[in-house]
């Protein structure tokens, strides 16, 4: 090659992070490891983190790969020109985050429970729809390929009749008494701990695939764990619920089952076909027929074009938790681009969330009385 065709080649080289998201991380717990993950899969620049303190940030940029830490949200804002900022602070801290990031025209991942209360969660949505701002939320087993063929198919009738809705989400990382986590207190949880972490994930992905709303319910909490400096007793929740079509339902959330890590189970039982997702399985759908019933794998030569949309990798392969996160952050920054990816849950997800969780809170305290959901 001559040396004129290098030189031409260099200066012709394009820099290589022009048109890179600038995203930014506040959180520096486990799950702003996934998020960053996901980042990075998504091929955008994580320019910052910022943690509890700036020694902490120091580490966390180490830890979970970012250009550097931040003493605190405002230098970040003000410094890093951030694009979209991944907010995985305890619960309530969302709320300023959210607001300054909204402020500063910058697009916000929130984790969730979105907010403490409904009230926070709405003037989240408010304050993202003022500004401009992309306001997405994680309730990313809405991105399991599976998910979304068991939501094709139910949308298409294929379940004939459906009788009832029920599953449940079960942990066990909290059956200990010396297990410990803020979520365990309110002032940062939030009043519900295991239905605000993990109810409300199995609430989203129900409406998500049922394409229907819990219109009533009536819910009971227990406490099970002697936990003496806590100040949430939610170990596990029941509600019971009827949807705004008239089917009935019911769930089960523990963080005290042992032996069960991680374990949400969505069955809709109908009358010509039932369907259950288990998502420590995500590679496969039970598919239930009077005559037979079936595990289906997935496949992307055989799904709905939305799950095979969300199939990265051929049958056989498996797909997992990071992987329907990076597919939710991936869709997130396509929202940021002006793009509308299909099912991405956003700030009035998480405002529905919260919803629910108050309704929740109102009927335990009511011993269990059926209290219906604001819309
Ligand atoms: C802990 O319960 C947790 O990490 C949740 O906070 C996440 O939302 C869930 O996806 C996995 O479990």
């Amino acid at each position: 090659m001559s040396v004129t065709a290098i030189t031409t080649t260099v200066a012709e080289q394009p820099d290589e992070r022009a048109g890179m998201l600038r995203v930014g991380v506040v959180g520096a717990g486990f799950i702003a490891g996934v998020h960053a993950r996901s980042a990075r899969t998504a091929q955008a620049r994580l320019v910052g983190v910022v943690a509890s303190s700036p020694e902490r940030a120091a580490g966390a940029a180490e830890t979970i790969g970012a250009e550097r830490g931040y003493a605190d949200l405002d230098a970040m804002l003000a410094a890093a020109e951030l694009d979209v900022l991944h907010v995985c602070t305890p619960n309530s801290l969302h709320l300023e985050a959210v607001v300054a990031a909204a402020a500063a025209g910058v697009h916000v991942i929130c984790e969730k429970p979105l907010a403490t209360t409904a009230q926070d969660a709405a003037t989240m949505v408010a304050v993202a729809a003022e500004a401009g701002v992309v306001g997405a939320v994680p309730f990313v087993y809405r991105f399991h390929p599976m998910v979304r063929e068991l939501r094709a198919r139910v949308r298409a009738g294929a379940a004939g009749n459906i009788a009832s809705l029920h599953g449940s989400y079960l942990q066990d990382w909290l059956s200990r008494p010396e297990d410990d986590s803020w979520r365990l207190q309110a002032d940062s949880g939030g009043a519900l701990r295991a239905f605000g972490d993990i109810g409300s994930h199995w609430c989203d992905l129900l409406e998500y695939v049922a394409d229907d709303r819990i219109a009533r319910l009536s819910a009971r909490t227990a406490a099970v764990v002697h936990r003496p400096d806590a100040t949430t007793d939610d170990d596990v929740a029941t509600v019971s619920f009827e949807t705004a079509s008239g089917r009935l339902g019911v769930l089960v959330i523990s963080q005290v089952a042992a032996g069960r890590k991680n374990r949400l189970t969505l069955e809709i039982s109908g009358t010509e076909a039932s369907f259950a997702f288990d998502q420590e399985n995500p590679e496969l759908l039970w598919v239930g027929g009077r005559d037979g019933s079936r595990l289906l794998q997935r496949d992307p030569a055989t799904l709905s074009p939305d799950a095979a949309r969300l199939s990265h990798l051929p049958a056989g392969h498996a797909q997992g938790y990071q992987d329907c996160f990076n597919a939710f952050v991936a869709d997130s920054y396509a929202a940021s681009r002006g793009q509308q990816p299909a099912g991405l849950p956003t700030f009035e997800d998480g405002l529905r969330a919260a919803t629910l969780a108050e309704t929740v809170l109102a009927s335990v305290s009511d011993n269990g009385a059926w209290t219906e959901v604001a819309r």
